[in-house]
């Protein structure tokens, strides 16, 4: 049997989250490696582990991939996740690229200094309620089918359920102008593997704070 692929990060979301959200979906099993000094870090420097001294990484059929999005377009495409045709494909990149986009001011919204966070929160809703949610909801809408493209699950929609559930916590009310939105994370949060990773004690991480700043300004000798 394939060994998991194993995970480096931290032991918060940043930009690993969505290399979980998506192995999790595909049904897919794996471990967790957190850095939470210096010293690992340095180990896996000098084992040549980190291509571009970055994390994420993701050991992974005896390769070990950085650089986020190339490590979910090769999890996408192993997993039927990816679409059937190359104009698919081209679909779900805009739309992964859009949600990528939303979730990017999202993940740099706890650190920010108490007046940039307010400014950020009112553009983070700003930018889901009139550039971004109006688009999925018209795609969901106009083709009439459960999913964004070609009437099967892919890494399109794990990462739209990925994103409104991160601008739900900013603010719950954000769905209400989008019925379809709203039918879709009903449907998408009733997908088993996707419900499983929903649950209390899953992979799942909770929203960035204090420590997981401290961990990484520590790993990465910031100040
Ligand atoms: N383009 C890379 C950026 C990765 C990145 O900036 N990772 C941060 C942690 S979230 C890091 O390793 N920073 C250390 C550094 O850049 O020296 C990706 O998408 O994976």
């Amino acid at each position: 049997m394939a060994e998991k692929p194993k995970l480096y990060y931290f032991d918060g979301r940043g930009r690993m989250e969505s290399v979980r959200w998506l192995l999790a979906a595909a049904g897919v099993e794996f471990e967790e490696e957190f850095l939470e000094t210096r010293e690992q870090y340095e180990n896996l420097l000098k084992d040549g582990y980190l291509l571009f001294q970055q994390v994420p990484m993701v050991e992974i059929d005896g390769l070990r991939l950085v650089q986020t999005r190339a490590i979910l377009n090769y999890i996408a495409a192993k997993h039927n996740l990816y679409g059937k045709t190359l104009k698919e494909r081209a679909l779900i990149d805009m739309y992964v690229e859009g949600t990528t986009d939303l979730m990017g001011l999202i993940r740099v919204h706890y650190k920010l200094a108490p007046e940039e966070k307010e400014k950020n929160l009112h553009l983070i809703i700003e930018r889901a309620t009139k550039r971004y949610f109006p688009v999925y909801e018209k795609v969901l809408k106009d083709n009439g089918q459960h999913f964004l493209v070609g009437n099967q699950l892919t890494w399109a929609d794990v990462q739209l359920i990925e994103a409104i559930f991160m601008v739900e916590e900013k603010d719950p009310t954000v769905l209400l102008q989008f019925p379809s939105l709203q039918a879709f994370k009903v449907r998408m949060s009733d997908v088993p593997t996707i419900k499983k990773f929903l649950q209390p004690g899953s992979q799942r991480k909770p929203p960035p704070d204090e420590k997981f700043l401290a961990t990484a300004k520590r790993v990465f000798n910031r100040k």
